[in-house]
């Protein structure tokens, strides 16, 4: 099934054109035929010559009715934008083409109507212009006589295009059905209808209303008169609700599927102006301006916070059901302009759960931030924004492709774990030289001193070098065996490795490629060098601390003097590594350089010359375990 809405200004035929193609009678009620106009929302349908069901919401034309109109064409993504031949456009026809326009539609038809009484060319011409330059865009367009039914079948032939070329909505979308009339019906109870855009809804489902998020069962489902066990949008959808009074159900409400929304009353959006209707979108981003913001068939007072161009925090009167994504419309009523018609705009809502601006310079921040964002932000986007979110949490923002949770359901912005994982680091050092005896830090304090919402992510973050002993974090012994905590954990992760690949090559240091895919720039190695995790050979050159020791132990067993190239094979070690060496050796006055570039061996850094000379007395390397790296 496809859903259409009408719109147009008042008396231009719209209510009549359906009547025509339906035979239904969309003026519901007695006023309406009386005064012989539309006030409140109108429903036919009618099936289309290829077999597909099509319905209409008929809206009204009067300005006074906007909001009935806002209701009803809100949740449908289509429309049928009527203007008649003998008046052409008129105010009313600008105002529901910028509605159509905030609210994003991008498919619809025009018909100019009464071209019984006028030539529809002119009419034709000029309102394809102004929707040309709508969201709509370059649409078809079809002149019709309701009276003579002149044109009638070719909008029929039109209707059929459209709703071929209409994309199908994902049928496990989450359902939100925004309720445009509810009613009692004898003997069966309360019905509420809507439009269903995406989704599916079954008999016997449990849908909760908002705002009460009260739960209530679908007794039975009907859709276009008939009954049903499943609809999937787009469709028109009367719900036949257990257990629920009539009283507590009206316009404006939504029923949505548990768990997938967000019920939000404060929205981060960004404001699209039309040109036409405002001078600029900060226009109705003013300071404290109360604007009514129109979603689906709801309406509720925003109170608009700019935070900078083009983006506003609101604080709704009402919480809404909302996603990331939605767009809504903003309406003006104390700026009324020369033409009469309220200000209006179009804005997408970038975050339902905005965190509180509270540092100076923050709404600043925010618009800074929120202006890099895409209409429909991302997981990443929010997790950057946020930090840390449940999978749940992001679910019900309408986001349903997240990374894997670093804990439970907790999922976390990559650099904004990164900096936990520092601040843990911090905080347990602070705690460890306070506290040198005790037996770590509880992880209740370590989630309290970050600020956590939940132990499992202390857990979770107690990858090494720390670890979690009898509920409480620790400090493993780092890379060396003996040096403190200082160096941030993915320094410390690096040298670990490193470390290891030193104690099977001792005399090989890693080159440039090495460290770059260990993450370690010239920063972290020179903290490394200085938390004595590493021994600076030369620029190039690090190896272990007492690898100096080591390769005078080596190099002492060789027959004196010795060359380069036999100070290399003994070292088991490549020019690269051997000349630095050799040359931080000599500078150490641990190795003589003589003038036919050979070497003798002076002394062993912290080692009595006669020991290293003595080979009764000359220990197996590495000389000093546990500072070579044990
Ligand atoms: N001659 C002629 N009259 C028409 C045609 N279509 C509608 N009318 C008349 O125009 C008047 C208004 O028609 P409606 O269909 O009520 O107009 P509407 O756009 O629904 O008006 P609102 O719902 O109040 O905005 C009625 O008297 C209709 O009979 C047409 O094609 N030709
Ligand atoms: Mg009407």
């Amino acid at each position: 099934m496809h859903v259409v809405a009408t719109a147009g200004h008042v008396d231009h035929g719209k209510s009549a054109l359906i009547r025509a193609l339906t035979g239904m009678e969309p003026d519901r009620w007695a006023e309406e035929r009386r005064r012989g106009m539309t006030i409140d929302l109108g429903f036919a349908w009618f099936t289309l010559p290829s077999g597909a069901q099509l319905a209409f919401v008929d809206v009204p034309g009067h300005e006074r009715f906007v909001t009935n109109m806002l209701a009803g064409a809100g949740p449908v993504p289509a429309v049928l934008f009527v203007v008649a031949a003998d008046e052409g456009w008129m105010p009313q026809s600008a105002e529901h083409l910028a509605v159509v326009s905030a609210l994003g539609m991008r498919r619809g038809l025009l018909v100019v109507t009464k071209s019984d009484l006028a030539d529809p060319a002119a009419t034709t011409a000029d309102a394809l212009t102004r929707i040309a330059q709508s969201s709509l865009g370059e649409i078809p367009a079809v002149a019709v006589s309701a009276v003579t039914g002149d044109g009638l079948p070719a909008l029929i032939g039109a209707l059929d295009d459209l709703v071929r070329s209409s994309p199908q909505p994902d049928p496990g979308a989450p359902v939100r059905i925004w309720v445009d009339r509810a009613f009692s019906m004898t003997g069966s109870g309360t019905v509420a209808t809507g439009t269903l855009p995406a989704g599916t809804v079954h008999r016997d489902d449990e849908l909760v209303i908002t705002p009460s998020m009260r739960p209530v069962r679908i007794r039975d489902l009907q859709s276009l008169g008939a009954s049903a066990d499943a609809v999937s949008g787009t469709a028109r959808v009367a719900l036949n609700l257990r257990g629920i009074g009539k009283d507590v159900i009206h316009r404006g409400m939504a029923l949505v599927q548990a768990g997938r929304w967000t019920l939000t009353d404060l929205v981060d959006v960004r404001i699209f102006a039309d040109p036409d209707q405002t001078d600029d979108a900060s226009e109705l981003g003013r300071a404290a301006a109360a604007l009514t913001l129109h979603v689906g068939s709801a309406r509720v007072i925003a109170r608009a916070r700019p935070l900078g161009p083009g983006i506003a925090r609101l604080s709704l009167t009402d919480p809404l059901p909302l996603h990331v994504g939605d767009r809504v419309l903003l309406r003006d009523p104390g700026s009324r302009r020369a033409g009469g018609w309220p200000s209006l705009a179009g804005a997408m809502v970038l975050d339902v759960s905005p965190p509180p601006l509270a540092r100076r310079g923050a709404a600043a921040a925010t618009a800074r931030l929120l202006s890099t964002w895409p209409d429909v932000p991302s997981a990443a986007h929010l997790l950057a924004r946020h930090g840390l979110m449940r999978a749940s949490v992001l679910l019900a923002m309408g986001v349903t492709d997240h990374p894997n949770p670093v804990a439970g359901e907790w999922l976390a912005d990559p650099e904004h774990w990164r900096s936990l994982s520092h601040q843990l680091g911090e905080v347990l050092a602070r705690h460890t030289a306070a506290e040198p005896l005790s037996a770590g830090l509880p992880i209740e304090a370590a989630r309290a001193a970050l600020g956590l919402p939940d132990r499992r992510l202390v857990t979770a973050l107690a990858t090494p070098p720390f670890r979690v002993s009898c509920g409480a974090l620790q400090i493993m012994k780092s890379a060396g065996g003996q040096s403190g905590p200082d160096l941030p954990e993915p320094v410390l992760a690096a040298v670990r490795v490193l470390r290891a690949d030193l104690q099977t090559a001792p005399f090989s240091s890693p080159d440039a490629d090495r460290l770059r895919k260990l993450g370690l720039d010239a920063r972290g190695l020179a903290a490394a060098v200085r938390a004595g995790e590493l021994m600076r050979i030369s620029d190039q050159v690090v190896l272990a601390p007492g690898a100096d020791v080591a390769a005078a132990a080596v190099l002492g067993r060789l027959e004196q003097p010795f060359t380069a190239a036999q100070a290399r094979e003994a070292l088991g070690t490549t020019r690269r590594t051997a000349i630095p060496l050799l040359e931080y050796l000599d500078s150490a006055g641990v190795t003589d350089r003589l003038a036919d570039d050979r070497r003798v061996v002076r002394q062993l850094p912290g080692v009595p010359a006669q020991l290293a000379a003595d080979p009764e007395l000359r220990p197996a390397e590495p000389l000093v375990r546990g500072e070579a790296g044990s």
